[in-house]
């Protein structure tokens, strides 16, 4: 198939998803031209079968605000017509799904589906605010096919926007070949890791806290992957709390799949995950995810079994958790070994990948509305 995608190309769960996606489908010998304002992050576009359409969004002065919007849909239309696109597919409903509509009224002289597929704040977030609501909800009702990354995520969906058309669960996916575990050498302290965004949502200076609680108990050190709008107040607190030295704020990593392995545990004491990449992706390394209940992170780890979900918040029942596992090395093989388990059984790419292929077929097909 031709198959155009749309995304955030900057470091955030729905851009990677949907550029892993679409490296997934050009492996698969399906053509993929990516529609984006910049190459998304972890886009290789001299792959075969990879392909990279900048939008140019001009600044007039006389715009307060570049119609980016505009421009989207205005290339998107150009591609589809240039290469024959079967259908678009876009990551996060604001504003790409809107564009994908424009694009598709544009086409007059055949039909040129497309596919929403929800990851989380777009819903719970951007597009539960007043002013985004009927938006978002017009383009939901209006793509030809709609999926969301969890049950969660499709509940929360129906729930705000009083949705009734069919909403398909595909979960997020993992290659676990490339994701894997490795030989841990012997060292003086114990890894815990973080990777996000640090968006006021995934309470990062909760992992300084942690870190604070875990460190009377345990030797350990934690590592900070990525950066946004909270890493000052975190890199001040790891300063307050006399633990700087003990934290590393490495910045926006590229290769997360060599960091992850080299940790013990993955913290996640996010206010709320539709699904939790990052967990994913550390259980796939054989990292245990101690994370917060509620949002779709359930829909991916067992209590107990192959990670901790604790109350949001709880800082100190999270770093309880860190500890038991750090001061068990039988618990820890054990939660470890799970955790890859689930990713290989549930999650791996191999298994979800051909769930899209089957809705893209349906979708072109006409039978999903
Ligand atoms: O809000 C974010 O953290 C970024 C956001 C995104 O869309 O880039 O992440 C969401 O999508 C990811 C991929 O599907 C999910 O794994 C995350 O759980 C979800 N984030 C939230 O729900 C907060």
């Amino acid at each position: 198939m031709r198959i155009g995608i749309t995304c955030y190309p900057t470091y955030g769960g729905s851009g990677i998803v949907a550029t892993e996606l679409g490296l997934e489908l050009a492996q698969r010998g399906h053509d993929v031209h990516f529609i984006s304002n910049a190459n998304p992050i972890r886009l290789d576009s001299s792959l075969p079968g990879i392909h990279y359409h900048e939008v140019e969004v001009s600044n007039y002065p006389l715009f307060q605000y570049p119609p980016y919007t505009l421009a989207l849909a205005s290339r998107m239309f150009e591609v589809a017509a240039c290469y024959k696109l079967d259908l678009v597919h876009v990551h996060y409903a604001i504003p790409h799904s809107i564009a994908a509509l424009l694009a598709q009224q544009m086409t007059t002289k055949r039909r040129l589906p497309f596919i929403t597929t929800l990851h989380g704040t777009d819903i719970t977030l951007v597009g539960a605010d007043r002013s985004y609501l009927p938006i978002t909800r017009f383009s939901i009702e209006k793509s030809d096919g709609v999926t969301a990354v969890s049950t969660y995520l499709k509940e929360r969906t129906q729930d705000v926007f009083g949705v009734t058309r069919p909403l398909e669960v595909i979960p997020n996916f993992v290659n676990c070949e490339l994701y894997r575990p490795c030989v841990q050498g012997t060292r003086e302290s114990a890894v815990l890791v973080h990777v996000s965004n640090f968006r006021p949502v995934k309470r990062v200076l909760d992992c300084i806290r942690i870190l604070k609680h875990v460190r009377r108990h345990v030797p350990a050190r934690l590592l900070m992957a990525g950066d946004g709008p909270e890493r000052g107040a975190a890199e001040m607190l790891a300063e307050e709390l006399d633990i700087a030295e003990h934290v590393t704020f490495l910045g926006k990593q590229d290769h997360v799949e060599r960091l992850l392995p080299t940790a013990d545990v993955l913290l996640l004491p996010s206010e709320m995950e539709s699904f939790g990449l990052a967990a994913l992706e550390a259980m796939a390394c054989g990292v245990p995810p101690v994370a917060t209940l509620g949002g779709g992170i359930g829909e991916l780890v067992t209590h107990g079994q192959d990670g901790y979900l604790e109350e949001v918040g709880d800082v100190t029942s999270q770093a309880q958790r860190v500890i038991e596992i750090l001061s068990d090395p039988v618990l820890h093989a054990r939660l470890a070994a799970a955790a890859r388990r689930t990713a290989e059984t549930r999650f791996d790419s191999k298994r979800i990948i051909p769930l899209y292929e089957r809705f893209y077929t349906e979708v072109c097909e006409g039978v999903r509305a």
